[in-house]
This record gives C-alpha cells, structure tokens and sequence, in this order.
C-alpha cells in the first residue's frame, strides 16, 4: 500500500463524535468537511467544520444513510476520505465498497470484505475458531427445524440462543428454555432475522445466563501489524445499550486480561483486519466466586468471541484515556498507508477511566427520551481527569430525531477510587437545564455497591436494580427547572441567589401556570439563552428599552429578509437567512411579536453582533 497524505476528510456523522473525528483531523491538519441534515443545520459538527454540505430532509434514511448523497458530498469538496463515525453507515459494508470504488476518496475503516465476513456471525465464528479464538458454544451452520434446536439442547443443555446470522447488538436473538419452546422462537428469530437484517438464516448457542460483557480495542496497519489496546468493561447496560463504559475491567486478573488480549489480536490477524476494530467477548462468571471480597476472575475462567465491531466505537474514549493512545488520528493514520510506530509492548494501560453517557433520557421513566427542550443551561465539568465529547452549545434546542444521547463524560484517574471521587465530583458540577438527562442515575451508580464492587453483571440493571432507588435519584439529583405536577399545569422552579447578612442563600421560587419570563433580569432564571430559537448559529436576543433585539451571531452575508416592518411573527418564524463560513443559517425569532425594525437587507454584510431584526 503506498501512503496518501490527506488533505480533507469528510465526516459521514453528526453531534459528539462527527466533532471528535473533526478534532483528530485538526490535529493532523486536515480540512474536515460536515454533512447536515434538514434538522442539523445548526448541528455542532457543522460549526465546528471547515465546510458543510446539506445532504436531506430530517429522516435519516434520506440524508446520513443516502449513500450518493454522502459520496456525492466528498466528491463536490474534493475530499480525499469519508470517516463514518458509528452508527449510520458505519458498518455498512455495501458503502464501504461504494466508497472504495470511488476515485481519490479512501474509506476510514477495514476492507469492505472483512466488514462483510465478520459482520455475517456464522463466518466470523468460523474464522474465530480456526484461529484458536475460543467461541461461545455451538453451531457455525446455519439451523432449520425446531426438531435440530431440541437435539442442539440434548448436547449442550438449556437454555439455547437462537442467533440471526446478520445480528448483533441485541438484536436477532431468542432464547429456548425448554423443548416446548423451540418451535415458536425459532420462528420468531428468523422474522426478526428477515426484518433487521433482511436474512431469515439463523444459528444456535449455548445461551450463557449471567456473562460479563468484555470487549478489546485493536488497531491495525495495511502492513500486518496487529495491537491490542486493552480491555474494557461493558457490563452496564439497559436493554442492549451501555450506560457507563470502564477500563479497565475490575473482573479481570491480569492473566486472564492478557490471554484475552491475545486472543483478540489473533483473531484479528486472521481476518486480515486492518483499521480500529473491537472484539466482544463474555465472560462467564464461575459460580462460587466470591466477587464481594474483590475476588477476580483468572485464567481458568472461560470467555468467549461473540462478535466483532468493525467501526470505531462511542466508548473509545475510555482507551485513548488509560493508553493515551489516539485511536481516531490512527485511523485516519492507517488509512493513508502509514504503519504503528508502537510495539505490543510498548502499549501500556496506566490508570482507570470511566465513560458516562450522557442521554437526554428520564430514568425514573422507563429511560424515556426527551422529545423536545432546549438546553436553558449548559455547564459541563472541567478540573483534573476530566473530558467532556459534545457537539452542543447552552441555549440550543434538542434534535430528537436521531439518538438520545448528547455528550460523553470521560473520568481519568490513577487507580479505579481515585477515577470513582472524581466521577462524583464531575457529574455533581455537571449542570444542564431545561432538558432531562441521566445524570442522576449515573450518580446513583456512583453509590451502589454492586457498581463500585465491580460485581454487576449485563443483567443488572434490567433485573436487580430497584425502581424505587431510581426514582429516588431522579427526584433528589434531578432537575428543577420544569416539574410536572398532577392536572394540566406546569410548575416553574425558579432559582435565586440573595445576600443576607453578607452572606448568601439560595431561593427557590415555584410558579404555576404561564411560564416565567425570560431576559433581561438578573440572578433569576437562566434567562433569554444566548442562541436563537432554532439553534446555535442564530443570532443572540436581547431584550432591551427597544423590544427583542435580534442580532448576528457571527459576521456573514444577509441572504434572505423574510420579514417587514409591521409583521406578526410567532416563536420560531424564520426572520431573515444569514450566510456565514458556507451554511446558511435561517435567523429565527425566539418569541413572538410585531416587527419593529428591519434595519439590513439582501446582500448586505454584517458583523457579529449586528442588530437583524427589532422585535416588540
Ligand atoms: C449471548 C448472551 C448469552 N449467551 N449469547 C446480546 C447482544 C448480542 N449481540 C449478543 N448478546 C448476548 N449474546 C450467548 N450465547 C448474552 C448476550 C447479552 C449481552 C451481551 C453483551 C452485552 C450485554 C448483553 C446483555 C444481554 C444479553
């Protein structure tokens, strides 16, 4: 493979992590290029990149998976990548093969081919097991009548999973407790097989009750070097879907993490991987291990390949933290040809770091997503250990129409207590309102003992945690911002500071009915937020003697005024379109009212700060 330095990559993603490929880039110097959806315009990956492109409407289906929209994109910004993030077209391997036979744009991953074998779980575990990578028990061929799942189970006992050949991630699977069972599950696996993966072939396992979740970050060159950087510990989960990642695992002796380890790197090497990868592993708990006393899973313990993410992953923060490795900038790296400048030996796992994503979700609510807000307040941590992946800007209204999760905390510290003290202390000064997040429940962990006992298995949360205890936190850690109360009116907690005395005391005020107006006082609520309706690069509003002041946010050319003097307009109407750094940005009224000055028009050039649009 002969090296390529590029120039510019285009990011096929949005939100946290279309910045963190955007911030690796930076690093590099390379121009990054952003793709935006209808509801993405003023996303904070196309703030933070060079140029952006609108790809299509809010549906995702017709803008981040559109694959000629994307490729089309990088060929107008004459791109030398596509990056794909996670999620979207990221393990896509009929993009990745279009991208691949594009002229002068390389793919930031492994060969369409390797993300076609191991995406396929049948060949992946064929590949595991001819490379002496130990797979969870069972069939690497295809399974037909419910009559070959009971003889499955005559062998290897029950429970059985029923897996689709195209699954993973939680879906596809089914479980057979008892011959009586077979039948039906069979038939359900395959029609989710059909329907998610469009394949209805499905495979079987001994199903494993109570496993840890361990997965190991590898690397890869066009050269055949293969690295692994360590393990982490992805038992937290809620329905298939990490909570809180950590690194490394508190299950693991070391003998056991390095024959893991080892094995995740053969297995790598035999598929010709190259490229950032992760390969998932279970561990099976022995069942007289006393994990209370601190008592560490060794190498007897058995663990198991179970599949293979052939993407970068949202917890590849954790990693980069204990290995100071950069995974993002070696992907782009690796895939302009240069080899690892590190041996295995040379990686070196120092410390302990734990990943809490931070989901607009109410926990005390079945982990409902938000549908709607606007972040009134958005103060995020710092301090010793501490990073923070976002995409967002106080004042921003939530996207809702792609995931719930809206920024990652990332804890650093020596030693797992040390990571633990400052993962308290982070999430505490964490302060975000206006929208429900799940950091009351990341506290709450931070004071269970399974969870700081390390002990907690992919069960705990869905089968042992209380409600109640949930519940609690939510009420206790919880915003005050907005609280619902019984009957149809809305209580408004408003927050004041006064000073007694010389001294200060918090005053919490509790209005029903209309909401509170926002601006212009002091010490009251939030306030008017410093962006504009519609999100971050609209202009600011101010309310002053004149009415709603709507000024530029930053310096551009006025495209479009879509208002007169004397107009009604409501909360959100589009007031005029400002074209800064390649996007247009429509400038929108925060509250409604009569149009009282318009004091520049079409073509016309503003500078940050510059009054649009008087409102009254
Ligand atoms: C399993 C298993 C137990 N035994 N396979 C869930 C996601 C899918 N990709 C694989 N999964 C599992 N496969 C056997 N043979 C338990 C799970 C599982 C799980 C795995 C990893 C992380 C969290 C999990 C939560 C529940 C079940």
């Amino acid at each position: 493979m002969t090296e390529t330095s590029f120039d510019k990559v285009l990011v096929a993603n949005r939100g946290e992590i279309a910045v963190r490929v955007m911030r690796a880039c930076d690093d590099l110097g390379i121009d990054t290029v952003a793709v935006y959806s209808d509801a993405d315009k003023h996303g904070g990956h196309v703030r933070h990149a060079d140029e952006a492109y609108n790809v299509g409407p809010a549906r995702a289906a017709d803008s981040y998976l559109d694959h000629d929209a994307v490729i089309g994109a990088a060929q107008r910004a004459d791109a030398d990548a596509i990056h794909p993030g996670y999620g979207f077209l990221a393990e896509n391997a009929e993009f990745a093969a279009a991208v691949e036979a594009t002229e002068g744009v390389t793919w930031v991953g492994p060969a369409s081919d390797s993300m076609r074998q191991l995406g396929e779980k049948t060949s992946a575990r064929e590949t595991m097991q001819a490379a002496d990578v130990p797979i969870v028990p069972g069939d690497t061929e295809p399974v037909e009548s419910a009559d070959a799942v009971r003889a499955f189970a005559e062998e290897y006992g029950y429970p059985v999973a029923i897996k689709a050949e195209g699954g993973g991630g939680g879906r596809g699977m089914k479980i057979v407790r008892d011959p009586a069972e077979a039948e039906e599950q069979l038939e359900s696996a395959k029609r989710e097989g059909e329907a998610y993966f469009d394949n209805d072939t499905v495979y079987l396992e001994r199903f494993l009750e109570n496993p840890r979740h361990i997965e190991v970050q590898i690397l890869a060159d066009h050269h055949g070097n293969v690295r692994h950087l360590g393990e982490r510990d992805c038992s937290l989960q809620r329905r298939h879907q990490k909570v809180i990642e950590e690194g490394p695992s508190p299950a693991l002796t070391d003998e056991l993490r390095a024959e893991i380890g080892e094995a995740a790197r053969r297995g790598a090497d035999a598929a010709g991987y190259y490229n950032a990868g992760t390969f998932e592993f279970l561990v099976e708990e022995a069942p007289d291990r006393d994990a209370a006393a601190g008592e560490r899973l060794d190498a007897e313990t058995n663990f198991y390949f179970l599949e293979v993410n052939t993407r970068i992953q949202v917890e590849h923060t954790v990693t980069e933290e204990i290995t100071g490795i950069d995974i993002v900038k070696w992907q782009l790296r690796v895939a302009q040809g240069e080899a690892l400048d590190f041996e295995q030996d040379e990686v070196t796992v120092d410390g302990h770091a734990f990943e809490f994503r931070i989901n607009a979700e109410n926990a005390a609510d079945d982990f409902a997503p938000a549908t709607g807000g606007r972040l009134d307040t958005y103060d995020p941590p710092g301090g010793p250990g501490v990073r923070l992946d976002d995409a967002l800007r106080q004042g921003e209204p939530l996207v809702t129409d792609y995931d719930s999760m809206i920024a990652k905390l990332v804890v650093y510290g020596r030693n797992r207590t040390e990571s633990i003290a400052r993962s308290k202390r982070a999430l505490a000064e964490f302060d975000i309102e206006g929208i429900v997040t799940i950091i009351p429940f990341h506290r709450l962990m931070l004071d269970d003992d399974a969870f700081l006992g390390g002990t907690h298995t992919t069960k705990y949360i869905d089968e042992e945690l209380e409600q109640d205890r949930i519940e609690a936190a939510q009420k206790r850690f919880g915003e005050t911002t907005l609280t619902d109360t019984e009957g149809d009116e809305t209580a408004y907690t408003r927050e004041f500071t006064v000073e007694v005395d010389g001294k200060r005391f918090e005053v919490e005020l509790e209005e029903r009915g209309e909401p509170p107006q926002t601006g212009g006082d002091d010490g009251g609520p939030s306030g008017a937020p410093t962006g504009g309706g519609s999100g971050s690069d609209t202009p600011d509003a101010a309310t002053g003697a004149e009415g709603e002041r709507v000024t530029a946010e930053m310096q551009g050319t006025i495209l479009e005024v879509t208002v007169d003097e004397g107009d009604e307009v409501a909360a959100g109407d589009v007031l005029c379109v400002l074209e800064a750094m390649k996007m247009e940005n429509d400038v929108v009224a925060e509250f409604g009212g009569t149009v009282r000055r318009v004091p520049v028009a079409e073509d016309e050039s503003v500078d940050m700060g510059d009054v649009l649009v008087v409102l009254d």
